[in-house]
């Protein structure tokens, strides 16, 4: 079977699951703030099938927008489930991403408002993670799009940043609040004078539009340092936590 075929029966099968990537904040004491939604594929006889292998798939078959329609429902739900099991994780947030395709498709704020309903998440604990590629064609209508998310009190995450084609003439268009530097530039950021001043320029930029920074693929404590001292406010990586289980999140966070 290829794997698109594949792909459908797991749709109907629901034969994913998510995993949660911690993101802290750095500045203060390295508090966590909430988690990123990995998906991820427990595949019949491959195993578990990293969303890089299927990701791409799913886009070009369009089976994209129902897969991401789950896990947005899901990691909600989630969510919900955690605040209420363990209070100490009322202010929490998921942080979940999103393809060019899911914000084109007619339903996509209607699925929103449901899931809101069905589990009564504010808004506010949720973060929608989109990428510069996806703001490609169509920024007018991209930007609307994204200003009804945010009068939802939901907050906008631009993904990878800098790896994509440069959105610097409508970047401060958008109705953003976060800013991702990708992995890229932090695991090196020791490396090179130039890498660090990439990330310096980044976040300088981040504070010129009013932006948050979360640096992305933290390793190591040096890399975490320069980070900090560059007044970067949040930070995810493999040096706090690779993405875990549901059930790792548990043991590791909530109890
Ligand atoms: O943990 P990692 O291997 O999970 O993720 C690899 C890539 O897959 C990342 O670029 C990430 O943004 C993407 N990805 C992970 N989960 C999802 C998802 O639920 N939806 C979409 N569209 N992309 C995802
Ligand atoms: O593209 P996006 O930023 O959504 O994808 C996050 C990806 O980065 C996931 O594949 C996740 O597993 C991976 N990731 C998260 N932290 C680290 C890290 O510290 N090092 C590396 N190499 N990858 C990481
Ligand atoms: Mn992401
Ligand atoms: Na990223």
């Amino acid at each position: 079977m290829t794997l698109e075929t594949d792909l459908r029966h797991a749709l109907d099968r629901q034969d994913f699951i998510i995993y949660y990537q911690p993101i802290m904040d750095i500045l203060n004491g390295d508090r966590l703030v909430g988690f990123e939604a990995l998906v991820r594929w427990q595949h019949p006889t491959r195993g578990i099938v990293s969303p890089m292998d299927f990701v791409p798939i799913a886009e070009e078959t369009g089976l994209i927008v129902a897969l991401d329609s789950w896990v947005f429902n899901e990691a909600c739900k989630q969510l919900a489930q955690w605040k209420i099991e363990f209070p100490d994780t009322s202010s929490l947030k998921v942080s979940i991403n999103l393809t060019a395709q899911d914000i084109r498709q007619p339903n996509f704020l209607a699925n929103i408002d449901r899931t809101l309903a069905e589990t009564g998440l504010d808004g506010k604990s949720i973060t929608l993670e989109i990428t510069e590629s996806m703001l490609l064609d169509d920024i007018d209508t991209t930007i609307d799009l994204l200003t009804q998310v945010k009068s939802r009190n939901i907050q906008i995450s631009i993904d990878d940043f800098g790896t994509g084609y440069s959105s610097l003439n409508y970047i401060h268009r958008l109705p953003a609040d976060y800013l991702k530097i990708d992995r890229s530039f932090v695991n090196q950021i020791q490396e090179a004078k130039r890498n660090h001043q990439i990330v310096q320029t980044i976040i300088a930029l981040s504070n010129q539009l009013e932006l948050a920074v979360i640096a992305e693929g933290i390793e190591t404590s040096e890399q975490l340092q320069i980070l900090r001292d560059l007044d970067c406010e949040f930070g995810q990586g493999y040096l706090f936590s690779k993405p875990l289980s549901v059930q790792e999140i548990k043991e590791k966070f909530m109890l």
